[in-house]
């Protein structure tokens, strides 16, 4: 990992640590649930709700991981107080997504589907940041099974909750709703840098009413 003078990533990256959290090494493995079993047959990727042509969009495994391919420096925090800094992910940004499967003009929020029903909700302009990645590598290594393989969001400036590993697809929405931790005490927006940890810190427009 690169000294933070090293780093880059943009000028919304950050190469220090949030308030109350502190550094990590190596890198634990945080979920609730088991670990999915991929099944490459089975698997696509769908995009669906409110998108601009009405219509769904599916990609299988071989053709999602075909789109073109980048990558972003990005932090991870953990709302249990761990971070990591600086780590490259690299894999089909969100906005790759936005540009093939556009959302209609009146979406402000996506809900990010993961397997087993794991959901996280972002407001489109998170989703939308540049380093916001749907990451099948880290530090050039493909993620490991517990880790997301083979597909994980990363939105680095988030608590990472915000980024479901094992994720299967993007839902558009024309209003907010919660998702799996939203929906059981986590703040719905979770900027760290504003140690936005649970839902009682909500203020009014931060998330839908609890
Ligand atoms: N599908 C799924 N994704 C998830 C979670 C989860 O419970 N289920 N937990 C999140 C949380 S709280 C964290 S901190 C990160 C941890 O990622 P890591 O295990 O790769 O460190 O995954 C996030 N993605
Ligand atoms: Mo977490």
């Amino acid at each position: 990992m690169g000294q933070p003078e090293e780093r880059e990533g943009g000028a919304a990256a950050h190469s220090e640590l949030p308030p109350g959290q502190r550094l990590q090494r190596g890198w634990p493995v945080t979920h609730y649930g088991p670990v999915p079993k991929f099944r490459p047959e089975r698997w696509e990727f769908r995009v669906f709700g409110a998108t601009a042509d009405g219509e769904k969009q599916c990609w299988n495994h071989e053709e999602f991981t075909a789109l073109p391919y980048t990558s972003v420096v990005g932090d991870l925090h953990c709302v249990t107080k761990f971070s990591m800094l600086g780590s490259e992910w690299g894999g089909i940004p969100a906005r790759t997504v936005l540009e093939l499967a556009p959302p209609a003009p009146a979406v402000t929020h996506v809900m990010v589907w993961a397997e087993y029903g794991f959901s996280s909700n972002l407001r489109l302009a998170d989703f939308a940041s540049e380093r916001t990645i749907f990451a099948t590598h880290k530090d050039g290594e493909p993620l490991t099974a517990e880790h997301g393989f083979p597909l994980r969001l990363v939105v680095p400036h988030l608590y990472a909750w915000k980024g479901p590993k094992w994720v299967r697809g993007v839902e558009y929405m024309t209003a907010d709703r919660r998702g799996f931790w939203e929906e059981r005490g986590y703040h719905n927006v979770g900027d760290p840098w504003k140690e936005q940890r649970y839902s009682y810190q909500e203020e009014p427009g931060d998330g839908p009413e609890l």
